[in-house]
């Protein structure tokens, strides 16, 4: 199992929202995630910075790469890129963070 945790980054003010539509996330994208092997998936909102940071476990991390192209995929992040930083084909601007520590 491989840790893998990355940075987002939320506008200023859209807190709520944010949550809001995550509490209501739509279960097709959950099951996508999970057939992808994505397990334990947590996002923590730094409210200093606005960065949004992500923590998940995979078996095979490879299989993230699969994500960009499916659909259901796509559509959520055009619909999350009116309170997020996006790249110019919508997925969230994503900065991959090295582990530097880890108690079991
Ligand atoms: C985030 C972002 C991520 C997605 C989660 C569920 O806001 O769009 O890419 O994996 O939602």
């Amino acid at each position: 199992m491989v840790r893998i945790a990355f940075k987002m980054k939320l506008f200023s003010g859209y807190e709520k929202e944010y949550i809001k539509r995550h509490d209501k996330i739509w279960p097709e994208l959950v099951e996508l995630l999970s057939d992808t092997g994505i397990m334990d998936y947590s996002i923590f909102y730094d409210e200093t910075t606005n960065d949004l940071f992500a923590v998940l476990k995979m078996a095979n991390p490879k299989l993230m790469d699969n994500l960009p192209a499916q659909p259901i995929m796509q559509k959520w992040w055009a619909f999350m890129g009116d309170i997020m930083e996006s790249n110019s084909d919508n997925s969230p601007i994503s900065i991959p963070l090295k582990e530097v520590f880890y108690l079991p």
